[in-house]
């Protein structure tokens, strides 16, 4: 049997860490302990390559910024995800590809022809099985990060940048309906974490039924 890749993707703050630990406690009511990691990051290579892209003072030119992001990926596939999902392992991923073209194809405007090209050779034949993209207004996601702590170095950007990345997540939910749904995270806390939970009903029953079955 073959786990499932669950990605949560959305722009900065608009509430992606808050929901996943509803995402584990759904799932765990349903009988399913999901391995839960992040991009970029999920193996000791992926976290340095992390600190890199986000903490560095340096400028990083957007081809770089984008094969850093793809290197750290092919470590965290081979290493991580592919050994868990070939074990029958759910997996839940903070971020994954859509972030890449979200920020470096559309906020960094590389085109997501040239992310294409490199997605195809980094993942090959994998995909997520779902991926709930958390979708809200700019003024929305800026009143959330105000509450934080730094900013890092992608944070910095600008309002143009953000609405090009928000943009580009929603073209790629309208590239692949049936895999990517839209959650307005928009609402207050438990009215976003129920739409995620109906969501998850509605696309993971039959993933479960099929895991039940002898
Ligand atoms: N990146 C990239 O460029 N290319 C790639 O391929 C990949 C990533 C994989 C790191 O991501 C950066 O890497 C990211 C994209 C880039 N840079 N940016 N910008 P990250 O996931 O580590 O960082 P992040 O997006 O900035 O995530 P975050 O800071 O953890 O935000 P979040 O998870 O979406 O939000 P949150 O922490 O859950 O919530 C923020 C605050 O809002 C917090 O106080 C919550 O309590 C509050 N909150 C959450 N939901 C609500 C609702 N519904 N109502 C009210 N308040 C709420």
């Amino acid at each position: 049997m073959h786990g499932r890749l669950i990605t949560v993707e959305g722009v900065e703050g608009v509430g992606k860490s808050s929901v996943l630990p509803v995402i584990e406690k759904y799932l765990a009511a349903q009988g399913v302990e999901v391995l839960l990691t992040r991009e970029p990051g999920g193996t000791e290579l992926g976290e340095q390559l992390r600190d890199v892209l986000l903490n560095t003072e340096q400028h990083i030119l957007p081809d770089a910024e984008l094969l850093l992001m793809f290197a750290a990926r092919a470590q965290h596939i081979k290493k991580v995800i592919r050994p868990a999902l070939a074990n029958g392992q759910w997996v839940l991923c903070d971020r994954f590809t859509d972030s890449s073209f979200a920020y470096q194809g559309g906020g960094r405007q590389l085109g997501f022809q040239r992310v294409d090209v490199i997605a195809k050779w980094v993942l090959g034949d994998l995909e997520p099985d779902l991926t709930l993209l958390l979708d809200a207004s700019r003024e929305t996601s800026l009143e959330r990060t105000k509450k934080r702590r730094q900013l890092d170095r992608i944070e910095t950007e600008g309002d143009e940048f953000f609405e090009r990345v928000r943009t580009a997540f929603l073209e790629r939910a309208q590239l692949g309906p049936a895999r990517v749904k839209v959650i307005d995270a928009n609402p207050d806390f438990d009215t976003v974490a129920n739409a995620v939970c109906l969501q998850l009903a509605e696309c993971c029953s039959r993933w479960l039924t099929e895991t039940a079955e002898p």
